[in-house]
């Protein structure tokens, strides 16, 4: 028993057990620091004691200063050591609470991916320009001569109904077909001619197999001698070449304004026949409004249209899928 003010008595050993377990059970860095500041702070419990050893006995002095001192230095210990502990303890939580999972995977960068009717138009072209077509475009606004008068469609025409034109101001319209391309292209080009022309084309029309925008590509060959068996003999090629060699392709007579003869081409798919382009021999009539001499040249066109086209290839069952623009749709291409 230590005795320091008067009749008032601090029983250092059991001060030391006490103060021994605060440091050691101290949860965490703050309770740790409030205990240390209680005990060992300027104003603690043992500098108070240490301070006020002079009020002691002579005779008790010594000896009491050398056993507060010990205290003091073994507390000091046992503060750095559970300091040490509990730093530990919290650097390893808060590295636990940023650790990265190396196993989980990776952030991918989405790369996209070229629209079903854009691959289509990019297929067909290149079997083309592999055969020395060009390819080319025109205006989607068109006049009534480029795109009804020069291609022999007269003005009685039910293409040419309100219901199945969209008509612009001025006179203009939008294009039904891109066969305006070809004609223009004939005004300023000598023969021989052959080309493709891929782009949009505008009609009335929509339903569950209409819309009334829609791709086409047509194609248009001039040379001197240019035959229908070359014809056939070229869409055979190009359909072997889209949709496989064993396909079996029928060709059947038909009707247009701008070609004579004219036919239509269908394919066997799955239980019947398909039909999937127009062509023919360009009728004199437009040749001729193009300023080209039917008397030495002759003329073969055919046209398809590209959603069509596509939904075969790619086994898409419904139209409205191409426009839609569903990015679950679109990431299968
Ligand atoms: C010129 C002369 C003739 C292009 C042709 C077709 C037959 C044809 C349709 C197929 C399905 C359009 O997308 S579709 O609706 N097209 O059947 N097109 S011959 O004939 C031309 C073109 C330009 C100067």
């Amino acid at each position: 028993m230590l005795f320091i003010h008067g009749d008032s008595g601090v029983d250092i050993a059991s001060l030391a057990k006490k103060s021994r377990s605060l440091l050691k059970k101290a949860e965490d860095l703050k309770i740790l620091e409030k205990i240390y500041i209680d005990l060992l702070g300027k104003n603690g419990e043992i500098n108070l004691l240490l301070k006020n050893l002079g009020k002691l006995p002579k005779s008790q002095r010594k000896e009491s200063g050398k056993v507060l001192n010990q205290l003091k230095n073994d507390l000091e210990g046992l503060f750095q050591s559970r300091q040490e502990q509990l730093k530990e303890i919290f650097f390893s939580e808060e590295l636990k609470k940023e650790s990265i999972d190396i196993t989980l995977p990776g952030r991918l960068n989405e790369s996209g991916t070229l629209h079903p009717v854009t691959s289509t138009i990019f297929e067909i072209s290149s079997f083309f320009t592999s055969i020395g077509f060009e390819i080319a475009s025109g205006p989607e606004a068109e006049t009534d001569f480029y795109n009804f008068e020069s291609l022999n469609i007269p003005n009685d025409h039910p293409a040419k109904d309100m219901h199945d034109t969209f008509y612009l101001a001025n006179d203009s319209l939008l294009r039904t077909h891109t066969s305006p391309v070809q004609v223009r292209t004939m005004e300023k080009q000598k023969p021989p001619i052959r080309m493709i022309c891929p782009g949009r084309v505008y009609r009335k029309d929509s339903g569950l197999t209409r819309t009334p925008m829609f791709h086409m590509i047509e194609g248009l060959v001039i040379e001197e001698n240019a035959s229908f068996s070359v014809l056939k003999g070229l869409l055979l090629d190009f359909i072997a070449d889209f949709f496989g060699k064993d396909v079996d392709i029928r060709f059947r007579p038909s009707y247009f304004p701008f070609t004579e003869p004219s036919a239509e081409v269908d394919i066997k798919w799955k239980r019947g026949w398909l039909e999937i382009l127009g062509c023919g021999m360009v009728h004199p009539n437009v040749l001729e409004m193009s300023g080209i001499n039917s008397k030495n040249h002759s003329g073969f066109a055919f046209g398809l249209g590209l959603e069509r086209m596509a939904m075969l290839k790619y086994d898409i069952p419904d139209l409205r899928a191409f426009f839609e623009n569903d990015l679950r749709f679109l990431k299968q291409f």
